[in-house]
């Protein structure tokens, strides 16, 4: 069955719930989910608020009046619903029980747990499937969720602050603040939005960064140091030390712990190594109207890179 004009706006809605739950799901993906009866006027919605509670289908569905009118009749959301025991029972399962009639979708789910096994489930009882709704947006939103799985690594952000004219410090040793305060909210905002913060051992050295998001309210990402050479002895005891040789190493490294994805802030050493790895999925950069007429040089993308930088004033 095509998605009418009402499935697509209630599959905007779901990405909108599902995004509220960003930074809080990790590595569980972001998902929401309307509920709409026969003439499409909403009944329910929810979301998945927390690693570990309930999936948006359970919350969408367990808010609804079993007994009231008019009966629910079709479920919106934005991901394959689960057939697997985890944290909690199938949503499939309780789709059928609820006798939902009709499931729109928006993307198929990667886990190998679910992988298809979600959509098999609600065929056999009957209910009948509008996949691939806004699909390319809803892989946007959960871009972090797809990565993990399906490259196997952490999704990377590159970040660094650069003056008007390109340069991200002064040739002066002293440090120098370039960005502006409502910057430094967005940056600290950004760190509550990913699993990890990763910097090298010169940036430690040099700037002693805290890595915390303390001008933001919002789950700390966890601090990460790569330190090839060994260099570092005093780090915070919950900070990760690592000392892999590569950028697919320390990827690697990232993932086994279970870490969906990194915001890379510096210095520019390693940030040139991610980039020449070709391994990164997006580039923020913070702009100040600064001009500091020479310095340190900020990182130049291959012409042929694939990433557009995102550049904020
Ligand atoms: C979620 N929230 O709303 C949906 C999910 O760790 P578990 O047991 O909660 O299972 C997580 C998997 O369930 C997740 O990777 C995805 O495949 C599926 N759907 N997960 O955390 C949700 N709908
Ligand atoms: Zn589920």
């Amino acid at each position: 069955m095509q998605p009418s004009s009402t499935d697509i706006q209630l599959m905007h809605r779901c990405l909108r719930l599902a995004a509220s739950g960003l930074g809080r799901t990790r590595p569980n993906p972001l998902v929401g989910c309307v509920v709409t009866d026969a003439r499409g006027h909403i009944l329910s919605e929810g979301f998945h608020q927390e690693y570990g509670h309930n999936h948006a289908e359970r919350n969408a569905l367990l808010r609804l009046n079993p007994t009231a009118t008019p009966p629910p009749h079709t479920l919106y959301v934005n991901l394959e619903p689960c057939s697997h025991y985890g944290h909690t029972p199938p949503c499939a399962d309780l789709i059928i029980e609820r006798g939902i009639r009709r499931v729109v979708c928006c993307n198929d789910d990667p886990n190998p747990l679910v992988a298809g096994r979600g959509f098999a489930k609600l065929e056999a009882a009957g209910i009948s499937l509008t996949r691939h709704v806004l699909e390319a947006e809803g892989r946007t939103l959960n871009r972090r969720f797809f990565t993990f799985i399906e490259r196997q690594r952490p999704y990377v952000i590159l970040k660094w602050a650069e003056s008007a004219d390109g340069y991200m410090a002064p040739a002066s040793p002293t440090p120098y603040w370039l960005s502006s305060p409502s910057q430094n909210r967005l940056n600290h905002r950004w760190r509550t939005e990913e699993a990890a913060i990763l910097i090298g051992s010169a940036t430690y050295l040099a700037d002693r960064p805290q890595l915390t998001p303390r001008h933001f309210l919002g789950p700390a990402p966890l601090p990460v140091v790569l330190d090839r050479r060994g260099r570092l002895a005093d780090l915070p005891a919950h900070w990760l030390h690592l000392h892999t040789p590569t950028i697919a190493d320390t990827l690697q490294a990232l993932r086994q712990r279970n870490i969906q994805s990194v915001i890379v802030e510096g210095g520019r050493q390693l940030l040139d190594a991610f980039i020449a790895s070709g391994l990164y999925d997006e580039v923020r950069i913070l702009r100040s109207p600064t001009l500091l007429g020479g310095g340190l040089p900020a990182p130049i993308l291959p012409r042929d890179s694939l990433v557009q930088p995102l550049i904020f004033h």
